[in-house]
């Protein structure tokens, strides 16, 4: 039972409360967080170490009249129940429930849709240019951490932020940590104004200052009669003021009554954009979440069964590790995802040889090409919803220079309960249309080890996209070999149809195969492991034979593998062979477990079943419902 926080509908709530009530229910937020996110799953550290920040934001700030943007939405959770989402916390990145980010869809207090990081200072630029162009006057406020203002992005809005001129807030939630510890000199920077211990002190002065000016637009003063006085002291803060920013800070996030202070001032601050520097801690008052940031950062659904299978991803990390310690000439570059993509077995043993760039999806693929063009052969390991990113930089950077670069795509596909803004489903799309570079998807993990090992040894630009999700418990050879590049494998023979899958969808096509011989249909299965170049000697054969094809991939059907079969046939005038695509619509496609979401778009082995009845007409509609019948729809 939550006494306050029950009684908190909208922000307006807060602003009654007083001191003492506010610290209650920053204990009662926390209870709420610890019990739903453990069982959900989520982003529970962050949002631990922002609960009086949020409070404090809410206190101030008018919203939705102001504009509270929250950098990735990862630690909006405070926030969504603060904003009359409390009933539905429960539901937070389930199948039709709460999103984990923010989106305007959700609530009039997202104004802004987020998932990716380091975009809420351009999005809070806009708005201020919007409000000042049309004469309106709210405050618009964007809250980053130090991880994703290290990104370019953040970066170039944050120049011309300084350089326009325009009133806004940008608050620095700055806990030392991105998932992993944040990286880089301007971290560096910021951990010199965390730390060092004249800093607090000069920290104590300039907040007895604050409090003896009247509120209203005083920051700036602040800044100089602080500067005036430690001289010296105070260099790692002026960064912000010479790009055009009125500086307050250090605060302690986790003190409200010198937030609202802070924030106060900021808001009512005009002349120029203001930057509130808050140090918070990562998981604050949850002990397991304090000492443990990294493993808090993104807490698992409770689901149940124990895993003993590796994921791809770690299977992935083992076989880099290995190559690594043979080949002296291979780098792994990650751009702040060294937990995701399970580098730190090959960072413990290879510290120089494995890049952290922070979340710099674009320098992190630029970065790869300068290191190939001397000789190394560069692994970005990377997610493929943020290597999105980086598109030019693989294209301009890396193919038109034909550079040997291996991108090691993760989470290729559905990946879940992240949602829309992380989905995987678009890279076989974007990574065929471009030339030189080679495009694979492993059918299992023990394939993964070995395009592995065919990409570093290929000298060309070669991309592997895998799933999130653990492998199929094949056996891993323990000797690699190279898999020649664009030839497909046929793992099942049949007369009546085939069915060429990509990567995660081999497995269901099996299965969908075995299923469709009980109704006398045979299938032969093509793990079509390269989406480019096609296998086009094999695809012609088999329509020598097979006069229905059906093509399946975790992608979406627009410039997808289906699409690249489908142009190479009308390109060869092979028009007797029926030829049907399956895969994901165009459509964003929402959060929820994988089986829910394959299921959905009949990319499992039942939805495979059904698609390929249509084929055959002679199988009538007494197969199909009973097909129907065991698939279940899910709307
Ligand atoms: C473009 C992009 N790359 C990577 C990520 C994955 N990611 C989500 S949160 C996060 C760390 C953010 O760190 P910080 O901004 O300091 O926030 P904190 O969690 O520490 O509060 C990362 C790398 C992302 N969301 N977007």
């Amino acid at each position: 039972m939550s006494k306050l926080l029950d009684n908190i509908n909208s922000p307006a709530d807060l602003k009654k409360l007083t001191r003492p009530e506010l610290k209650q229910l920053a204990a009662e937020l926390r209870q709420e967080l610890v019990t739903t996110v453990t069982t959900t799953g989520g982003h529970l550290a962050s949002n631990l170490g922002v609960v009086e920040l949020t409070l404090a934001l809410h206190r101030v700030f008018d919203s939705p009249r102001d504009k509270i943007i929250w950098d990735v939405g990862h630690q909006s959770y405070v926030h969504k129940l603060l904003t009359g989402r409390r009933q539905r916390f429960a539901s937070l990145r389930q199948y039709g429930g709460l999103s984990g980010f923010t989106s305007p869809n959700e609530s009039p207090h997202d104004p802004f849709g987020t998932g990716h990081a380091s975009t809420s200072v351009s999005a809070a630029l806009g708005m201020a240019i919007a409000r000042d162009l049309s004469g309106d006057h709210y405050q618009v406020v964007a809250v980053i951490g130090d991880g994703a203002i290290t990104g370019g992005m953040a970066l170039e809005a944050l120049n011309q932020a300084g350089h326009l001129g325009s009133s806004l807030v940008v608050v620095l939630n700055d806990n030392g940590m991105s998932i992993s510890p944040t990286v880089g000199s301007l971290a560096k920077l910021l951990n010199k104004v965390r730390f060092d211990p004249r800093y607090r002190w000069a920290k104590e002065e300039s907040r007895r200052i604050l409090k003896a000016l009247p509120l209203g637009d005083k920051v700036w003063e602040v800044g100089q009669q602080a500067r005036g006085r430690f001289k010296g002291l105070i260099m790692p803060t002026m960064v912000w003021e010479e790009l055009g920013f009125a500086y307050i800070g250090p605060v302690d996030g986790h003190n409200i009554t010198d937030l609202e202070t802070a924030l106060n001032q900021a808001r009512d601050y005009h002349l120029k954009p203001t930057f509130v520097h808050v140090v918070t801690t990562k998981g604050k008052g949850y002990r397991p979440a304090e000492s443990n940031a990294v493993y808090f950062h993104g807490v698992p659904a409770k689901r149940a069964g124990t895993r003993e299978i590796p994921t791809y991803s770690e299977v992935f990390a083992q076989t880099v590790l290995r190559l690594t310690r043979e080949d002296s000439r291979l780098v792994t570059v990650t751009p702040a995802m060294p937990e995701g993509n399970c580098l730190s077995i090959v960072e413990a043993e290879f510290p120089k040889r494995v890049f952290d760039v922070g979340i710099c999806e674009q320098h992190a693929v630029t970065f790869a090409a300068g290191l190939a063009t001397r000789g190394f052969i560069p692994i970005v390991a990377i997610y493929s919803t943020f290597l999105q990113r980086a598109f030019d930089q693989v294209i301009h950077d890396v193919c038109l220079q034909n550079l040997p670069v291996v991108f090691a795509i993760d989470r290729g596909g559905i990946v879940g309960d992240d949602g829309k803004t992380h989905q995987g489903i678009f890279d076989i799309s974007y990574l065929t249309l471009i030339p030189n570079l080679i495009v694979s998807a492993p059918k299992d993990e023990n394939e993964l080890q070995h395009l592995l090992y065919t990409a570093v040894k290929s000298g060309q630009p070669m991309a592997i996209r895998y799933p999130r999700d653990t492998g199929l418990g094949v056996e891993l050879d323990t000797t690699l070999h190279e898999i020649p590049i664009g030839k497909w494998e046929i793992v099942r023979h049949g007369k009546d149809v085939a069915l060429l899958a990509i990567g995660a969808m081999v497995a269901p096509a099996l299965k969908a195969a075995q299923e469709l011989a009980s109704s006398n249909i045979e299938a032969t299965v093509v793990n079509a492991r390269f989406a480019k170049p096609l296998d086009t000697e094999l695809l012609i054969d088999l329509t020598h034979h097979i006069k229905r094809l059906v093509t399946v991939e975790e992608n979406v059907l627009s410039g997808g593998f289906g699409s690249s079969v489908i142009k190479y046939l009308q390109d060869s005038e092979t028009y007797d062979t029926q030829v049907k695509s399956l895969g994901i619509p165009d459509e964003f496609v929402e959060q929820g477990t994988q089986a829910i979401l394959r299921a959905k778009y009949g990319l499992d082995a039942k939805g495979i079943v059904q698609q390929v009845f249509t084929l055959f007409p002679e199988h009538t509609s007494a197969s199909l419902l009973e097909v129907e019948g065991k698939v279940g729809t899910v709307s």
